[in-house]
């Protein structure tokens, strides 16, 4: 450059060729605008930077309009029964086919890859509750840069209660290894048994705990650091032994953990590569199906519940049949929390309950502690 400039100018210079992103450079631009000399010999430099904040400033439109774009086009499925599960696969891997199995859901299966443009729902009868069931469009390489719609899916699948990976036998390793790539990129871990604890929005006011013997630091400070975060509504599941610092990591981690299991779908009974097998079957569960009987689709449905950490318990009166549906509540829920569930003043009045199912023997009586498992009839007396 010919041109004498001040040293404000090669300053606002500096920033402008160190900028990050368009609106950066356009606050630096703008400063070189104004440091700019102003006498004849410096029209030119004042012509170019003219010229550069004109285009920065488009660029920064341009960019807000696809950023509203994107948020418009995302898109949702409501929650139904017990918990979501998302059918996740690359195109014509047999999605659709194992949703149309399990649900009877009318969707388009076809020879042809991307013949789900949408995503499509079906819900599974499991103990008189209900799971869903979502497929959504194939995943393919680069999803997780927006590829086919690849924002507003991975959105969908954050928000999911579980994964299922579906994988076409034939192309086993090939499938796994670019969706793991893709869920690794958007920042969602499968299986990671990271967090000693999980976090579930709760019906009620007030902060629920499932499993607190597994926090080994003062309950009340707890309580007091998550109403200070404005988590006031919430049920806490402790897996394993907590300390506040685990809390803290898990309400700062960005990257979100989904349990997931891997469906093979063994089309006219081509059997996976037995090194490719390994791998899957080293990071989640596997599931292989050829033809979908009901033996298979039991089984299935059976993974599908387990994928969801969920107990199911009837609730019964004194002299009555129990309850036609079960309550579902998260996997480690005591009698106590069953009967929060049912009533606030139910547990606050809590006498004693009487078990059904995995109790020693029938009928017998239990106190607020005990553990309730799938299939329990559980009657409650409360005073
Ligand atoms: N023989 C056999 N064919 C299958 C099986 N599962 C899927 N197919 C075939 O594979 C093709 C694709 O099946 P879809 O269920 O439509 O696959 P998809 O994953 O939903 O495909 P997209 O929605 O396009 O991503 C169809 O021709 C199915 O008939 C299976 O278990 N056995
Ligand atoms: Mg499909």
């Amino acid at each position: 450059m010919t041109t004498n400039v001040t040293v404000e100018y090669a300053q606002a210079e500096k920033r402008f060729q160190e900028a990050h992103g368009p609106e950066e450079q356009l606050t630096a631009l703008l400063e070189m605008q104004s440091t700019a000399p102003d006498h004849k010999g410096a029209e030119n430099l004042r012509a170019e930077i003219s010229r550069k904040i004109k285009k920065t400033r488009e660029k920064i439109e341009k960019n807000e309009e696809q950023r509203k774009k994107a948020s418009s086009r995302s898109v949702s499925i409501r929650k139904e029964g017990i918990g979501q599960i998302v059918l996740v696969g690359m195109p014509n891997s047999g999605k659709s086919t194992i949703l149309k199995a399990l649900t009877n859901a009318d969707v388009e299966i076809a020879d042809y890859p991307f013949t789900t443009k949408t995503p499509q729902v079906g819900m599974i009868d499991y103990m008189k509750s209900r799971i869903q069931l979502v497929e959504i469009p194939p995943l393919i390489e680069g999803s997780c840069e927006g590829k086919a719609m690849g924002r507003e899916l991975f959105g969908l699948i954050r928000n999911a209660d579980a994964v299922a990976l579906v994988l076409d036998s034939a192309n086993l390793r090939k499938e796994f290894i670019t969706l793991k790539n893709e869920f690794s990129k958007a920042e969602i871990e499968l299986n990671a048994a990271k967090h000693p604890l999980s976090l579930e929005k709760s019906r009620f006011l007030g902060i629920s705990l499932v499993n607190p013997a597994f926090y080994k630091a003062n309950l009340n400070e707890l309580k007091a650091f998550l109403r200070k975060r404005g988590l006031s509504n919430v049920t806490i599941v402790f897996h394993r032994n907590t300390v506040l610092k685990d809390v803290e990591m898990f309400l700062s981690s960005k990257t979100v953990s989904k349990k997931a299991m891997a469906i093979i779908a063994e089309k006219n009974e081509v059997k996976a590569d037995e090194s490719a097998m390994k791998l899957v079957a080293s990071e989640m569960p596997v599931f292989c199906i050829g033809k979908l009987r009901d033996k298979e689709k039991n089984a299935l449905a059976e993974k599908f519940f387990a994928m969801l950490d969920r107990v199911l318990v009837f609730t019964k009166k004194p002299g009555e049949k129990q309850a036609d549906k079960p309550m579902a509540l998260p996997l480690g829920s005591t009698i106590g929390d069953a009967a929060r569930d049912l009533h606030q003043d139910f547990e606050k009045n809590f006498k004693y309950a009487k078990v059904w199912g995995s109790a020693r023997y029938p009928g017998q009586r239990v106190s607020k502690g005990f553990v309730l498992k799938t299939g329990d009839i559980v009657e409650i007396y409360s005073g």
